[in-house]
C-alpha cells in the first residue's frame, strides 16, 4: 500500500475508532464525526493531509475500514472501536462459518473465557481462512479458529455485517469454537 495512505488510514483508525479526544474531535452517537473538522483540528497536531486524500484511503481500503456519509460531510470507522458507538447496524443471518485468527498465547485463556473483544466493543471475524490468518499473525504465532456461526445465530446470537465482509458479534463461547487441526 502506497506509504502516505496507509499512515493516514492507521492515523484514522486511531481517532476514529479508540480517541477522538486526542484532537478533540467531536463524533456523534453514531460514530461520525465532520470531515472538515477533522482535518482543520488533524493539522494543528501536524497531520496534514485534504479531503481527496481522505476520499482516496477510503476508497482504497481493502477492507472498507472508513464511511463517508451521504452528503459527503462525515466520516466514521466502519468496526474496530473501542469508544461506545451505535454503528445502527440491523442484525443478520451470518453463514454457518466464520474464522477467527489469533495467536497461540492466547488460547489458554480463550478456552476459559471465550472470544471476547478486550478493548473492543465487539469481536471481529472473517468470512475466510486467510484473512483470519493475517489477522492472527499481528498477534503472534497464528492460529485460526473456526466459529459455528449459524449454530450460535440459532441459538439467539446477534451478528452484524460491516466494512468488507466483518462480522461482529458481542462474545463466542468456547463450545462454538473448533480448533480445527491447530496444534494446541
Ligand atoms: C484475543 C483489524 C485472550 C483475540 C483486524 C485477538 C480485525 C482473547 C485479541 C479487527 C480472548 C484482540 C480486530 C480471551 C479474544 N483471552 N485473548 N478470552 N478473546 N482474545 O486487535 O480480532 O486491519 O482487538 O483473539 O483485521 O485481532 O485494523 O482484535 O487476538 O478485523 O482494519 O484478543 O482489527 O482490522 O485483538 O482485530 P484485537 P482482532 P484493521
Amino acid at each position: 500500500m502506497n506509504y502516505q495512505r496507509k499512515k493516514i488510514s492507521k492515523y484514522l483508525s486511531y481517532i476514529l475508532r479508540h480517541h477522538p479526544q486526542k484532537i478533540d474531535l467531536h463524533l456523534n452517537k453514531g460514530g461520525w464525526a465532520s470531515i472538515d473538522e477533522l482535518i482543520n483540528k488533524s493539522q494543528k497536531q501536524g497531520m496534514h493531509f485534504k479531503r481527496e486524500m481522505i476520499e482516496e484511503v477510503v476508497e482504497k481500503s481493502n477492507k472498507k475500514r472508513f464511511e463517508i456519509s451521504d452528503d459527503d460531510k462525515m466520516i466514521r470507522a466502519s468496526y474496530g472501536h473501542s469508544i461506545p458507538v451505535d454503528l445502527d447496524l440491523n442484525p443478520q443471518q451470518p453463514p454457518e462459518l466464520l474464522y477467527h485468527g489469533t495467536a497461540k498465547r492466547f488460547l489458554d485463556s480463550i478456552k476459559d473465557k471465550g472470544l471476547i473483544g478486550k478493548g473492543r466493543n465487539f469481536v471481529h471475524l472473517s468470512i475466510d481462512k486467510n484473512s483470519a490468518f493475517t489477522v492472527g499473525n499481528r498477534h503472534g504465532k497464528p492460529v485460526i479458529l473456526t466459529i459455528y456461526a449459524g449454530k450460535m445465530y440459532n441459538d439467539g446470537f446477534r451478528f452484524y455485517c460491516t466494512g468488507k465482509n466483518i462480522w461482529l458479534v458481542e462474545k463466542v463461547p468456547w463450545k462454538y469454537i473448533d480448533l480445527n487441526n491447530n496444534l494446541a
